[in-house]
């Protein structure tokens, strides 16, 4: 079934994509579908792309289609009731990948948080310094109860280690959680008290929240 949502993916057919990602949630679940098949299609899509296989148009064009629909469940989910608490989740300054943010913030919503997503491309320049502050102002500001950082190349590790260890600082109330496939490096014990890593089954941080 992924591989029949990945095929209609690639040759851009929206429709069937949401028909396939329909069929795989009724399936599996949104949550499973969300952090296995989701990230299973994009993976995939990833290795097309190193081979050559698809170019980097081809490969927009699948990530803004899988971004379509995960937007599309993510606006379906009921809060109704008690609200467990505020998330705000970003990506450090440089790093582009946001499909994880909408993902999260999918999960969390299903455990009754509200969301604040900031995720985008932040500026990577002469202004570095400002950037990476007006993300820890924002947070601070919000005064949230969970903040996810979530990084995926590597070489941005800096930047949100530095945006994390601020919010340690400024909001010693908060849990503060760094993962992505960026984080893939670190060990155990590596990072600062008071920042969280992020386990690689996602669904088991979220299940500890
Ligand atoms: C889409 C994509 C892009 C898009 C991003 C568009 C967007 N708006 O998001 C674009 C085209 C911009 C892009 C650019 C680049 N990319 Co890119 N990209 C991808 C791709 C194909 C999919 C990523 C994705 O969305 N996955 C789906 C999400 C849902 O999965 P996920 O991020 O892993 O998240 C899951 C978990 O990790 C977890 N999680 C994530 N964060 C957090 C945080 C917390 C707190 C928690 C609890 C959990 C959690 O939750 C999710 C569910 O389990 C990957 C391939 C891959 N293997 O993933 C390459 C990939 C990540 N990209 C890569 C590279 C190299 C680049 C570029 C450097 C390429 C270049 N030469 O320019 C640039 C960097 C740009 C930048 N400055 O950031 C490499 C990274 C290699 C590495 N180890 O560093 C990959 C792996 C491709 C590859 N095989 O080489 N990319």
């Amino acid at each position: 079934m992924e591989v029949l949502l990945a095929r209609c993916l690639q040759t851009g057919d929206e429709e069937m994509s949401f028909e396939k990602a329909d069929e795989l949630v009724k399936l599996v679940g949104l949550q499973r579908f969300y952090v296995d098949s989701v990230t299973g299609v994009m993976t995939e899509t990833g290795k097309l792309w190193v081979d050559g296989e698809i170019g980097i148009a081809q490969e927009h064009m699948i990530t803004n289609i899988m971004r379509k629909i995960i937007q599309h469940y993510n606006a379906r989910i009921e809060m109704k009731g008690l609200v467990e608490g505020l998330a705000v989740i970003c990506n450090p300054e440089g790093d582009d990948h946001s499909m994880s943010n909408l993902v999260l913030e999918g999960l969390l919503k299903t455990r009754k948080y509200r969301v604040t997503n900031i995720g985008g491309a932040w500026y990577m320049g002469d202004k570095r310094a400002v950037t990476n502050k007006a993300i820890i102002d924002f947070v601070t500001h919000a005064r949230p109860d969970i903040v996810f950082i979530s990084v995926t190349i590597a070489r941005y590790l800096f930047n949100a280690k530095m945006i994390a260890r601020e919010l340690v600082k400024e909001l010693p109330n908060t849990k503060i959680y760094l993962g992505g496939l960026g984080t893939r490096g670190i060990v155990d014990g590596e990072l600062q008290e008071g920042i969280i890593l992020a386990n690689k089954d996602t669904l088991r941080t979220l299940n500890k929240l």
